[in-house]
């Protein structure tokens, strides 16, 4: 059965009960958590102008297919309340695929492994804490290896 990585991140509401939350749902709904990082802290990326965001990652084992997974992220986000909002904006809550298994999957719906997530400090961050030895599928290299620039992430739990 795949591994999948999830991201999670908070900056609107109750940011650490959201990011709990979201865990336990995916509990509930069937997902075996295997590890899940602290909890982070993290300056907005991207755009700006919002609300400090609260981050983690989770490992988990799923027996559901990636379109079938992506679905319950969505369920889960509705079911914490998450509205609309624009590209990078602020949201109550936010699930994304980061990794599943080795696939490399590039359709409308989804794009796996994320497409930013080298960029993004408040993932690697996460990520190199519970799996430095994973391999990204599409750069191969270790995340241990994967390095930016970006600092300010700040763990907080
Ligand atoms: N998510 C975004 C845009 N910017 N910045 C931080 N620090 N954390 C996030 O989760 C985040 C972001 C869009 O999903
Ligand atoms: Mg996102
Ligand atoms: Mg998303």
């Amino acid at each position: 059965m795949p591994i999948v990585y999830v991201g999670l991140g908070s900056n609107r509401g109750d940011k650490e009960k959201n990011i709990l939350k979201a865990i336990t749902l995916l509990k509930e709904n069937g997902q075996k958590i295997l590890k899940t990082s602290s909890i982070y802290k993290t300056k907005p990326y991207g755009y700006k102008e919002q609300k400090d965001f609260l981050n983690a990652v989770v490992k988990l084992r799923t027996k559901l297919n990636p379109e079938n997974f992506l679905i319950l992220c969505k369920k889960i986000e509705s079911e914490i309340g998450r509205k609309k909002s624009f590209r990078l904006g602020p949201r109550e809550i936010d699930l994304d695929i980061l990794f599943f298994g080795k696939r490399v999957i590039k359709n409308k719906k989804l794009t796996i492994p994320h497409k930013d997530l080298h960029n993004r400090e408040f993932v690697l961050r996460p990520l190199r804490e519970i799996s430095p030895n994973l391999i990204h599928p599409v750069l191969k290299k270790r995340i241990a290896k994967i390095n930016n620039v970006i600092i300010g992430e700040k763990k907080i739990r």
